[in-house]
């Protein structure tokens, strides 16, 4: 059977799983994860979402998948916190259908209602291109979950566009720098130049800053005293299921 059949009867019968890659702060604290797509099938062994999240953008079965992984993130954050521990953000990846999909805030605020989540510590993240997509639909979009006490992320920052005039305008909490600028920061002084020109430059916007796919103790060093707010990467751990991520968070409130 094909990979896109049986994605198909994958999304349909729930045979996917939910992993969290923690975020931390400067002390390594967690202050919450990231909800990453996981799929094991049965004839094609492990899949990863970057070889399936495109064949289903293409087939529209990132409407409900997408769904499915929201409502499991946001039950699993209201949980945590029921449990005692202290969670700050569950960052959910949102694709360009999905955004443009007409009932896309209407599910997000029953999904917050339902789980009993509060909005503030959802945190949606997108990429540049997605941002920026000219509908005026997109910035309504935006503009309504942030009225509603969304936050929202850039998503590997740095990989997109060139202008950056749109960063003043989009109403964004966060940027997401891209892993693509931590490889080697300990090594290259014009890699550690340029990730401390872009986390300079989100602070003079007011902006939060995740460094990703930080692996070893010295960037992540770097990141912190360059003014990084919040750090992940496999340094701290690569995802995990739900029960290792709800160990990972010794503080209770
Ligand atoms: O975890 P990693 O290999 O596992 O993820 C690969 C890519 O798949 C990343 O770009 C990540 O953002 C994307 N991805 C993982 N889970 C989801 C998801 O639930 N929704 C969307 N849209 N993308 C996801
Ligand atoms: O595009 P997005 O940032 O959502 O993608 C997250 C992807 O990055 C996932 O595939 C995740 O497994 C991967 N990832 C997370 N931390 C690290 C890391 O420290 N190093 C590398 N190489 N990949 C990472
Ligand atoms: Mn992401
Ligand atoms: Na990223």
């Amino acid at each position: 059977m094909s990979l896109e059949h049986n994605l198909r009867t994958a999304v349909h019968e729930q045979l996917m799983e939910v992993y969290y890659q923690p975020i931390v702060d400067a002390m390594g604290l967690v202050l919450g994860f990231e909800a990453l797509l996981r799929w094991h099938d049965s004839v094609h062994g492990q899949v990863s979402p970057a070889q399936f999240i495109p064949i289903a953008e293409r087939n529209g079965l990132i409407v409900p998948l997408g769904n499915w992984v929201l409502a499991q993130a946001c039950a699993q954050a209201a949980e945590w916190r029921r449990q005692g521990n202290k969670l700050s953000k569950m960052s959910v990846n949102v694709s360009s259908a999905q955004l443009s999909h007409d009932k896309f805030v209407g599910v997000v605020l029953a999904t917050l209602k339902e789980t009993g989540l509060p909005p503030e510590l959802l945190d949606l993240e997108l990429t540049e291109g997605v941002m920026i997509e000219n509908h005026g639909q997109t910035q309504q979009t935006l503009e309504l979950l942030r009225k509603f006490g969304v936050r929202l992320s850039i998503d590997d920052f740095g990989t997109g566009y060139s202008s950056l005039s749109y960063l003043r305008e989009l109403p964004v909490h966060t940027l997401k720098i891209d892993r693509a600028f931590v490889t080697d920061i300990e090594h290259s002084i014009e890699a550690r130049t340029l990730v401390e020109g872009m986390i300079d430059m989100a602070r003079s916007l007011n902006l939060r800053i995740v460094a990703e796919g930080v692996e070893n103790r010295q960037q992540m060093d770097i990141l912190i005293a360059a003014g990084c707010d919040q750090i992940q990467g496999f340094h701290i751990s690569k995802a995990v299921p739900a029960e290792a991520a709800g160990r990972l968070m010794a503080v209770k409130e």
